[in-house]
């Protein structure tokens, strides 16, 4: 099924359908520039309004003629049901969240970034009470999001995708302000604020993806942004209509090799995981790393979670873990990691041993793989110490003394 989502450029209402439609793979062309759609002109044409009477984006329109409006009905249509709450509770949980983000957050919140937008007039008075109400609310939030990794249940859900786009424009605009508050600033590396850099980092993504026209707000502006309307208009009529994730995809293999300076490497890294994999560690897979490692092509790292005790329940540790992997997948043919949950629920730590492709850490070589690797601090071993030959020894086969942990954590249970 393939539709079309109305809206403008950067619309956080639009992102909860589009983020939807990301994680469940439902098609979705977006149109929001001319000539598809033009914010202010589109959604006052007859036809527009027979489908939608209120005129407002973002709207929905299935090829089949289905339409919707209100962004958080084409959210929850364009979802699987892992993303609307699989259990009748989930669900309520789901529609609890939603509703607390449009009741609770977008009210105090819009009163507060308005003003700084020029959409409303700076009134002291409304702007400290409505910082009151914002800090209150994600008081809440924190509160919950404390023995949690996601809003409802163990994975991502609408709940967090629509709570997360609702904090959007508080974090673009008065992002130092929003983060010095109280909880934020203590758990600014926390699980909370992971996800929330996740879903940060997947609207960054949508925003990329649009055409780079001007919002409607800043249309008038001067001669540059003229001539950039004109080069834009080159663009054929089939490129204007190409599913804008599809025009990202179809980019995507023309993107950059982040490791292309590097010179050829002998050492390949497919090869040394299929045997880490497929063979015995100690006798096999270890004696063949050290065999073919390149020590120019390659570095060893060893990483440390800066935050333990943040670390409550075993499994939202592990979910970090994995959530780190998943997020770092594209990086697989060119780094290794073994990473260890030590210890016990509220008592743990997270440390690894890590080969990356070149001598830096590779993660500041793309926008995706910036989430997680600043919670940890990275040491780089010398790869001909007997330091790194332990630890990897250790890392690669999960088990050993790990000295450098230290006690209690390396005589306690470890999570694989
Ligand atoms: N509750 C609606 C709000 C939609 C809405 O207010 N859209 C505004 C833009 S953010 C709009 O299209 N306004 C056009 C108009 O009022 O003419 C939703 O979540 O979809």
């Amino acid at each position: 099924m393939a539709a079309t989502l109305y809206t403008y450029p950067e619309n956080w209402r639009a992102f909860k359908a589009q983020i939807a439609a990301q994680y469940s793979g439902a098609r979705l062309k977006i149109a929001s520039t001319s000539p598809a759609f033009t914010f202010g002109q589109s959604n006052r044409s007859p036809v527009f309004l027979s489908n939608f009477p209120l005129g407002k984006v973002p709207a929905y329109q299935g090829d089949d003629g289905f339409c919707l409006f209100e962004s958080n009905a084409i959210a929850h249509y364009l979802s699987n049901d892992a993303l609307r709450g699989s259990t009748p509770q989930a669900s309520a949980q789901v529609l609890q969240w939603v509703s607390f983000a449009d009741s609770e957050i977008i009210p105090p919140a819009s009163a507060w970034v308005f003003p700084t937008l020029g959409i409303m007039q700076f009134n002291k008075q409304a702007t400290e009470q409505a910082k009151e109400e914002v800090k209150r609310v994600l008081a809440v939030l924190n509160q919950h999001l404390n023995t949690r990794t996601f809003l409802v249940g163990e994975r991502v859900s609408l709940a967090d995708v629509t709570v997360v786009c609702s904090l959007l424009w508080l974090y673009k605009q008065v992002t130092e302000q929003f983060l010095a508050f109280n909880n934020f600033s203590i758990l600014s590396e926390s699980i909370s604020v992971l996800l929330f850099k996740i879903v940060i980092s997947l609207a960054k993504k949508f925003a990329e993806m649009q055409p780079k026209k001007e919002t409607p707000a800043k249309k008038e502006k001067g001669s540059k942004e003229g001539e950039k309307k004109k080069e834009e208009k080159k663009a054929t009529p089939a490129e204007e209509e190409m599913d804008e994730c599809e025009a990202a995809l179809a980019s995507e293999p023309k993107a950059k090799d982040p490791f292309a300076h590097l010179p050829k490497s002998s050492f390949i890294m497919d090869e040394f995981k299929r045997k880490y994999s497929n063979e015995d560690t100690l006798t096999v897979a270890l004696p063949y790393f050290w065999d073919h490692f390149d020590r120019e092509g390659f570095s060893i790292w060893h990483s440390e979670y800066r935050f333990p005790e943040e670390l409550t329940m075993s499994f939202m540790s592990c979910n970090l873990i994995t959530g780190m992997f998943q997020r770092l997948d594209k990086l697989r043919k060119n780094a290794f990691a073994s990473v260890i949950l030590f210890g016990a629920n509220n008592d743990s730590c997270i440390t690894g041993i890590w080969v990356f492709r070149g001598q830096d850490l590779a993660f500041t070589l793309s926008d995706d793989w910036q989430i997680d690797y600043e919670s940890y601090t990275w040491r780089k071993l010398d790869v001909d110490s007997e330091e790194c030959k332990t630890m990897v020894k250790e890392y690669f086969a999960w088990e050993g003394e790990f000295k450098h942990v230290g006690k209690p954590f390396n005589q306690g249970k470890i999570f694989k």
